[in-house]
Formats: structure tokens, C-alpha cells, sequence
């Protein structure tokens, strides 16, 4: 089957064929009114690389997790949060590598209440990222966690639109 396609000799991505590298930029317009993840939605496999970019304005890149800053759970249970720090300078990166199946939604410190948010599905939409925002408020107790703005909950991708296109940009 792989007959004919050249493959590097010494390469230990081979003991990972499947594994994807997905960039994610962090964008902003010239006085910041707009601020984006482009793309802002994406399917991905098991084991994919996630790197976001900083191009323009100071972002980080911070899962909705109660251990960042109480904010409410939207990422697989189990799966280990993730805060970038602030991205301060063009081309500065952070990466995760996600590998439990579910949705993943993250947000820009900075910019979640201007809307900036992104959500990522590996394999499969599963998970808390899957529940309405509120979904936390049926818990007996009541988890203290922060609601998500509302402004970033109009911006999210749903999840029928990135299962249906892969790859959503804004
Ligand atoms: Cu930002």
C-alpha cells in the first residue's frame, strides 16, 4: 500500500502514523475591536499536536476548566487542563498534544468576553464540552464555576458544524 510514496528512513513519527500537527493562529485586528482563533473549530484524531501562534495582540490560550480560574468544566473529565500564559510576541507558540475522545472548548483570558473562543472535537462529541453552558447549574451542590460570557458563547462553532466541515474558520 505504500508502494511508490517515499518515506524517511529514520523517522520515529512512524511509530505514530495517524497523529496529526494542528496550527491554530491568534489574531487580531489593527486596534483589537476583533479578536479570533483562526480556525476556530476543529475535528481532529487521537494524539493530535495542537500549536497555537500568536500573529497579532497578546492572547493565551486557556481550557474551560475549573483549575483556570474557576472557570466551568468543558473539556473531557480526565483529560489534563491546559493555560498557554499570555502570547506576547508574533510567532510565540504553545502546544498540547490531546488524546481523550470529547470536546474541547478553550478561550483568550484576555479576550474570552470579547468573544474569543475556540473548540476543538477529538473523535468524537463527548464530554461536558458536549452540554449546554449551564448544564453545571442541575449539579446538587451547585459548582461555584463561572458562567460562560455570553458573547463567547455566541462565537462557539457548534459541534454539527465541525463534524460536518472538519476545519470551521470564522
Ligand atoms: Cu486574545
Amino acid at each position: 500500500m505504500l508502494a511508490g510514496i517515499a518515506m524517511p528512513a529514520f523517522a520515529p513519527a512512524l511509530a505514530h502514523v495517524g497523529d496529526q500537527i494542528v496550527d491554530i493562529a491568534m489574531r487580531s485586528d489593527i486596534d483589537g475591536a476583533r479578536v479570533w482563533f483562526d480556525p476556530i473549530g476543529v475535528l481532529v484524531s487521537p494524539g493530535t499536536t495542537i500549536t497555537w501562534i500568536t500573529r497579532e495582540n497578546v492572547h493565551t490560550a486557556t481550557a474551560y476548566h475549573p483549575d483556570n480560574d474557576g472557570h466551568s468544566l468543558r473539556i473531557p473529565k480526565g483529560a489534563t487542563p491546559w493555560d498557554s500564559g499570555y502570547l506576547v510576541n508574533p510567532g510565540d507558540s504553545f502546544q498540547v498534544t490531546l488524546t481523550a475522545p470529547g470536546v474541547y472548548d478553550y478561550y483568550c483570558a484576555p479576550h474570552e468576553h470579547g468573544g474569543m473562543v475556540g473548540r476543538i472535537i477529538v473523535a468524537n462529541p463527548s464530554g461536558p464540552g458536549a452540554l449546554p453552558f449551564d448544564y453545571f447549574k442541575s449539579h446538587d451542590p451547585v459548582p461555584d464555576w463561572q458562567d460562560v460570557p455570553e458573547m463567547a458563547r455566541n462565537n462557539f462553532p457548534s459541534i454539527q458544524r465541525i463534524m460536518e466541515q472538519g476545519t470551521v474558520r470564522l
